[in-house]
C-alpha cells in the first residue's frame, strides 16, 4: 500500500478527469474495443455491458417486468438488503411506504440536523487551523464520518448515540465485505466458519439488536404519543401504521419489525458512503479548479452571508447545483448498474435468454465522447446550466441516481446534504490540494480516493 502510493506520488501529479480507464479497466477495454454492447464472461455467467441510452431506457423502466436486480451474494446480504434488493410486490410495498419519509416536506424538518452535524465538522476543522491560518488534512475520514453523522442524527433522532455506534459497526462490515470483494472467490465460501464470516454475524447480530431496541423504544413513545416523527424511522412507522389501518384485514399488510430494521440497515449504507463519495470529490475538483471554488463561494455567501443556510436558500443554489451535477458525471459514486433478466426477452434487436446479467457502466456512459462530446472528459458544470435532461440531450445517458421506478430514493435527501456542507465549508474556508495528495479513484463499492484526500484549508 506505501510503497504504491509513494510509486503514485512519484510520477508527475495526473489531475485529469479521465478516470474510467484505471477505475474499470476491463469494462473500459471491452467498450474501446467491441463497442456499445458487449459480452463478458463471469465463469459461466454472460454478462451484458450496455451503453446506448435507449437501451438502458428499456432496461431501467422495467415497463414488462422482465429486468430484475441481481440476487448478491448472502455474505454482503447480511450487510446490504431491503428495498435496494426487494423485487415485484414486496417492493413496491415497502416503496410505497418509505416514499413519504423522503418527501421534501419531511427533508425541509430534517435541516436543523444536517446543520448540526456539518457545523460540528466546521468548528473541529476551526480549531486545526486557527493557530497558522492554515493546516494540511484529510479530508476523506472527515466526510465519512460527518455522512454518518447526519444519517445517525436523520434516521434516530433521539437515539443519536446507539446510531453512531451502529455506524461504526457497519464500518467494520464494509472493511470485510471489501476484503472479500478483494479476495478470490471460492464458491460457499460464506458458509465456512472463519473468521471474517463469525466477525461478521456477530455484527450483525449487535446491528440488529441495537436497532430491535430503538424500534421498540419508539413504538412504546408513539403509543403514548410522545414520538418525534421528524426523523426517518418516526416517518417511517407513521407511514406503516397508515398502512395498516387502511388495509388492517388483508394479510401480509405493512413492514414487520424485522423489515423496518432492514430498512434503518440500509439508510446507513446506501445512504452514507455514496453522499461522502459525492463531497469528497467536490472538494478535490474545487481544488482543481479554483475559478469554480470561487464562483460556487460568492454565490454562497450571497445568499446567506455568514448565516446559518435556510432551506429556500439551498434549494435555490445554482453554481453549486451544477458543479454536484457535473462532478456525479464525472465521478458517480456509482460506478455500474446492475440487472439481470429472469425469463427470455428482447433488447433492441437481441434476444437474451433468463439469468443473464446486465451491467450498466454509469462511469463510462458519462464519460462518453458520443454522448457527452468532445470535452467529456473535461470539468464543465455549465452543461448543467438548462437542466439535467438539457444536459443529457434528453436521454437516458445521467445516472447517478440510476433512473426509471428504482431511482434513488435519497436523491433529494442527499443533495441537501451535500449543498449543505459545501455552503457552510465554503463560508469558513478556501482550500486546495497538498502535494501530499495522489489523484486515485478507485473502487470496490463506491467510487474512493485510493490515498485519502490531502487537502490545504485555509481560513477565510
Ligand atoms: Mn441511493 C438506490 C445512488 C444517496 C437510499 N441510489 C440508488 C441507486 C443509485 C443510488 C445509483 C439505484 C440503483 C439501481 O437502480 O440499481 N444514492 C446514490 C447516490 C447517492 C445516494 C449517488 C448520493 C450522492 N441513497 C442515498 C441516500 C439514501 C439512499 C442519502 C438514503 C438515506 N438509494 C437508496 C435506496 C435505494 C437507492 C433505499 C433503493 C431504491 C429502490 O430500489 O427502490
Amino acid at each position: 500500500e506505501v510503497r504504491m502510493r509513494n510509486e503514485a506520488l512519484s510520477k508527475p501529479m495526473n489531475l485529469s478527469h479521465d478516470i474510467a480507464p484505471r477505475v474499470v479497466p476491463f469494462v473500459h477495454q471491452t467498450i474501446e474495443k467491441y463497442g456499445n454492447m458487449s459480452v463478458t464472461w463471469f465463469g459461466r455467467t454472460p454478462r451484458i455491458n450496455v451503453m446506448d441510452p435507449d437501451l438502458i431506457k428499456d432496461i431501467l423502466s422495467n415497463k414488462f417486468g422482465q429486468f430484475e436486480k441481481p440476487k448478491s451474494n448472502p455474505l454482503i446480504r447480511l450487510f446490504v438488503d431491503g428495498l435496494v434488493s426487494h423485487e415485484g410486490e414486496k417492493w413496491a410495498k415497502h416503496r410505497r411506504i418509505i416514499n413519504p419519509a423522503f418527501h421534501i416536506e419531511k427533508l425541509k424538518r430534517m435541516l436543523p440536523a444536517f446543520y448540526t452535524s456539518c457545523f460540528e465538522m466546521i468548528t473541529k476543522w476551526e480549531k486545526l487551523v486557527a493557530l497558522e491560518g492554515s493546516c494540511e488534512l484529510d479530508i476523506w475520514p472527515e466526510l465519512q464520518n460527518l455522512t454518518g453523522d447526519v444519517i445517525s442524527r436523520t434516521a434516530f433522532g433521539s437515539s443519536y448515540d446507539e446510531g453512531r455506534r451502529i455506524f461504526q459497526l457497519q464500518n467494520e462490515q464494509a472493511k470485510i465485505v471489501m476484503d472479500v470483494a478483494l479476495s478470490i472467490y471460492i464458491p460457499g465460501y460464506r458458509l465456512l466458519p472463519t473468521k471474517r464470516n463469525n466477525r461478521m454475524k456477530e455484527i450483525d447480530r449487535e446491528v440488529r439488536g441495537l436497532l430491535r431496541r430503538i424500534v421498540n423504544k419508539r413504538e412504546k413513545a408513539i403509543k403514548l404519543g410522545e414520538a418525534s416523527k421528524d426523523d426517518l424511522l418516526g416517518l417511517l412507522l407513521e407511514s406503516n401504521f397508515k398502512e395498516i389501518r387502511e388495509h388492517g384485514n388483508e394479510k401480509n399488510i405493512g413492514m414487520n419489525v424485522d423489515e423496518v430494521i432492514e430498512e434503518c440497515k440500509l439508510f446507513y449504507f446506501a445512504g452514507q458512503e455514496t453522499t461522502s463519495n459525492l463531497l469528497v470529490w467536490t472538494m478535490v475538483v474545487l481544488s482543481m479548479h479554483p475559478e469554480w471554488q470561487m464562483r460556487a463561494r460568492e454565490e454562497v455567501l450571497q445568499s446567506f452571508g455568514k448565516d446559518k443556510p435556510d432551506f429556500d436558500g439551498i434549494n435555490h443554489l445554482k453554481v453549486v447545483s451544477m458543479i454536484l451535477y457535473e462532478v456525479l458525471r464525472l465521478y458517480p459514486p456509482a460506478v455500474a448498474l446492475t440487472r439481470q433478466t429472469y425469463k427470455k426477452v428482447k433488447l433492441g434487436d437481441v434476444y437474451l435468454p433468463p439469468r443473464v446479467e446486465l451491467s450498466l457502466p454509469t462511469i463510462l456512459i458519462h464519460h462518453s465522447r458520443e454522448l457527452w462530446g468532445e470535452d467529456a472528459q473535461e470539468f464543465k458544470p455549465e452543461r448543467f446550466l438548462g437542466g439535467v435532461s438539457k444536459a443529457a440531450n434528453n436521454q437516458v445517458s445521467f445516472i447517478p441516481f440510476g433512473w426509471g421506478p428504482r431511482i434513488c430514493i435519497g436523491q433529494n435527501f442527499a443533495m441537501i446534504e451535500a449543498k449543505m456542507a459545501l455552503a457552510l465549508i465554503l463560508q469558513h474556508f478556501s482550500f486546495e490540494l497538498s502535494p501530499s495528495y495522489a489523484h486515485a479513484p478507485c473502487t470496490i463499492i463506491t467510487l474512493q480516493p485510493q490515498y485519502g484526500a490531502q487537502i490545504i484549508l485555509h481560513k477565510l
